[in-house]
């Protein structure tokens, strides 16, 4: 079986690195997205995401003639499926990107070709994506009735990189390989060993679905942990990171970091897969979220408290002239991903409830998103700086570390990632 050319549907974070990649390696990749702004960027040798080293592989990519984006799908030998998986409502999977996603394919499907959702899903979602695409191909045998003898392959291999190390990651990492049948499993890995050099470790689809959503639960119980211990500790006097650090030294304890709450697309997302399935037993997996799902207002209340505090040292002072200033706005450091970002929360819940001006710094991004328009001013890190009574860190953006405590030393603090202790 031979791949001669990969379509990737979805040319966001993680399609438009895989797509790079592929084509990094002389695959003919056409590259699939709705939005046509992005296909004329990805055309023009230029994208429309930040990610580190990723300009310079699509641009050659592209100029090279081995990368090119259209907005309706075409031919190919195999379908790479990465597009969003949000939730809906009461944290139920929306799965209706997916099943865009495989309409959108059917047409162009071939006998032989091989389909692989690689967006984070439920339990289940490959095979509904299979009936999808049955549906829409009544001509065509899928591996739910047809097994090992189906025309069609379809698998589901998770992404699994971090952004910000995404395009070491895609090549470094080992994947898991969950095809609807052992030959399913076997076309997958043969296409992902175009640029793996990790171990692609075969399963079925319906594990594979399952171990992506443990691993994402797994980064949210251990950091509700933290969380948690960092509000005990605070009521109890102590420094949590000097906690976490000694703790630490214990040959089999790893505790991650406190913050702001969870955010992202990812952390703050799958778990719920998980609940929504199971509700009755996925307890711990449903108090981790409520738990990081709630650090975002310990946090307003601590910058309320400090506010006053300012306001009792300065009684001259009204709320109206007090400053307050809101360091990063990502939902992690270094990059400039305002998506689900409980930094962005935090900094809105104040400019809406406080009288005063709220600064904000992201190094990361040139303008505010619509909604914060009008509500925050976004300012470098020295004018902040300069302006704070109130200085609060929200993310630990490399450019913020190197922030010397003199220069904070007129400022009430509220430090959520214990940079400035
Ligand atoms: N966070 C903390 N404390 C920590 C670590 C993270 O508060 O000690 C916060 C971050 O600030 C951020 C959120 O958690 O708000 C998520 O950040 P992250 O770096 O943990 O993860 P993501 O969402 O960027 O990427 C995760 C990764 N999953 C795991 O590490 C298990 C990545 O490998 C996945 O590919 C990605 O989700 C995904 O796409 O699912």
């Amino acid at each position: 079986m031979s791949f001669q050319i990969v379509s990737v549907v979805g040319l966001g974070y993680i399609g438009l690195p895989t797509a790079a990649v592929f084509a990094a390696r002389k695959k003919k990749v056409i590259g699939v997205d709705v939005n046509p702004r992005a296909v004329e960027t990805i055309n023009r040798g230029e994208i429309h995401i930040v990610e580190p080293d990723l300009d310079m592989v699509v641009h050659a990519a592209v100029t090279e003639g081995y990368l090119r984006a259209t907005t309706i799908a075409e031919p190919a030998d195999a379908f790479l499926i990465a597009v969003p998986t949000p939730f809906k409502g009461d944290h139920e999977p929306d799965l209706s990107y997916i099943e865009s996603a495989s309409k959108s394919i059917a047409p162009v499907l071939k006998k032989g070709d091989l389909v692989i959702l690689e967006s984070t899903s439920p339990v289940g979602a490959t095979e509904q994506m299979s009936a999808w695409l049955a549906e829409a191909r009544p001509d065509l045998s899928f591996p739910q009735t047809h097994g090992e003898d189906s025309d069609i392959r379809i698998a589901h291999c998770p992404e699994r990189v971090l952004p910000g190390h995404v395009l070491r990651e895609l090549i470094e990492n080992d994947r898991i390989i969950g095809g609807m049948t052992p030959k399913c499993s076997a076309a997958a890995v043969q296409l992902y060993k175009t640029f793996v050099e990790g171990e692609c470790i075969i399963t079925d689809a319906r594990t594979a679905e399952m171990c992506k959503l443990t691993e994402n639960s797994f980064r949210d119980v251990n950091i509700a942990f933290a969380n948690e211990l960092s509000i005990i500790c605070d009521k109890l006097g102590i420094s949590v990171w000097e906690l976490i650090r000694l703790a630490n030294h214990h040959p089999r304890v790893k505790i991650l970091q406190p913050g702001p709450g969870v955010g992202g697309h990812c952390i703050a997302v799958d778990p719920w897969f998980i609940v929504s399935k199971t509700p009755e037993q996925a307890r711990l997996i449903r108090t981790a979220r409520e738990v990081n799902d709630s650090k975002p207002q310990w946090v307003i209340d601590q910058v309320q408290q400090a506010i006053g505090k300012h306001l009792q040292e300065n009684p001259d002072k009204t709320a109206k002239s007090v400053t307050v200033a809101c360091f990063g706005l990502a939902f992690k450091p270094d990059i400039d991903d305002l998506r689900e970002s409980p930094s962005k929360a935090i900094t809105l819940k104040i400019a809406d409830a406080h009288p005063g001006t709220v600064l904000a710094v992201e190094p990361n991004i040139d303008k505010l998103p619509a909604n914060m328009e009008g509500k925050v001013i976004l300012c470098n890190t020295e004018d902040a700086l300069n302006r704070a009574d109130v200085a609060v860190l929200l993310v630990d953006h490399k450019e913020f570390k190197s922030i010397s405590s003199s220069r904070l030393e007129h400022a009430e603090r509220v430090d959520t990632r214990g940079i400035w202790n």
